[in-house]
């Protein structure tokens, strides 16, 4: 193991205050860390300073989506891209898809959970503060998908919408789950792939502001409630997804296992499906990729939700809850229970989702 990859881990795990995570997260590297990032942002801004304002001004007085994706293109680091996808998908129907262009998407690759009450949270002695009171919560039925959402699906999504692809560092694609992927892009890929479905749309996008209609039948998040139920194969007592035993983790887990062994074979991100899916026949719920939630985070949300039917999280806040730790971690931070959090607009190589969906009324 060298040091640029020791570097790399920790700037793809900690590059920013904003991704705080309450463990495993030494406080000396904060400075360096924002100043990696503000670099980062100030390079990614430099060029076509002036012509991408003003092309930005342009659009706002005349929404046009040609206009949109051309400015999309051009100018694919600047700090309305997030802004110009928003509008893109709001205000112009999304083209069809290409037949066989999202393969992995197929409804018979959503695992049927079935509802029913469990313990939640984690009080052993590698818990933290946030994991407790284990408190009891109940949940609905579900529908979660087998795997990570992958970069063959994700690029589809891009290709459709006339979108630049997301980075894959030079891991691969295709079966590799979609990474840097911030919390947004996984909101507008549920919505846009609900379309292709002829489902209900989950998610009402009105530039930053996101609602969710549960009872619709479409692409979501899962909650971080319904994705720990799932993680423990239906609430059991389960350490990490497929097992509590960490001599065992290494053939349920793409984690980092240490400076001199990498046994996995997998330094960075695995296919999907590399390693062994739990009860559920779930995999990489624990590592490869996090997974972002719907939730926004709150540190003292459990102490509030003793008893909740199908929580959802806190009513507002500024960080939304990912969970299921990466490859560029240790395995406790891979335990189910584990809470993490990061800035929704923060696009990391660790980041990922994975898609849920009610079960009420939804037709399989
Ligand atoms: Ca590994
Ligand atoms: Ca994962």
């Amino acid at each position: 193991m060298n040091y640029s990859f020791i570097l790399l881990i920790i700037f793809s795990t900690w590059v920013s205050p904003k991704c705080l995570a309450q463990n495993a997260q030494p406080a000396a590297n904060t400075a360096s860390n924002t100043t990696m990032a503000n670099k980062a942002e100030a390079i990614s801004e430099t060029p076509n300073l002036i012509s991408h304002e003003q092309h930005w001004h342009q659009i706002q007085c005349t929404p046009d989506k040609e206009t949109i994706l051309e400015h999309l293109q051009r100018f694919p680091l600047c700090k309305h891209h997030q802004n110009a996808i928003l509008m893109l998908c709001n205000s112009f129907p999304y083209p069809a898809i290409q037949e066989g262009s999202a393969a992995n998407t197929r409804p018979g690759d959503m695992v049927f959970v079935k509802g029913d009450s469990f313990m939640m949270g984690g009080n052993d002695w590698e818990s933290h503060s946030n994991e407790t009171p284990v408190h009891q919560v109940s949940l609905s039925d579900f529908y979660i998908g087998k795997f990570e959402v992958t970069f063959a699906e994700y690029d589809a999504f891009c290709r459709a919408i006339g979108r630049r692809q997301f980075s894959d560092h030079g891991w691969g694609r295709e079966r590799r789950p979609a990474v840097n992927i911030n919390w947004f892009d996984a909101i507008e890929y549920c919505n846009w792939l609900s379309e292709q479905h002829d489902y209900e749309k989950v998610y009402t996008i009105n530039l930053e502001t996101v609602t969710a209609n549960w009872e619709a039948n479409g692409f979501r998040l899962p909650t971080e409630a319904e994705w720990e139920f799932a993680a423990r194969s239906r609430g059991q007592d389960d350490k990490w997804a497929g097992t509590s035993s960490e001599s065992e983790l290494m053939h349920f887990a793409n984690y980092w296992e240490s400076q001199e062994n990498d046994e996995d074979g997998f330094p960075f991100t695995a296919p999907v499906k590399s390693f062994s899916g739990n009860e559920l026949g779930l995999h990489d719920m624990s590592g490869n990729a996090w997974e972002w939630c719907w939730d926004w985070y709150d540190d003292n949300y459990y102490k509030k939700s003793k008893g909740a039917q199908n929580p959802k999280g806190a009513k507002k806040g500024t960080v939304r809850i990912r969970r299921g730790g990466s490859w560029a971690l240790v395995p406790a931070s891979l335990r189910c229970a584990n809470r993490y959090y990061c800035d929704p607009h923060l696009r990391y190589r660790v980041n990922g989702f994975r898609l849920a969906m009610s079960a009420g009324d939804t037709k399989r």
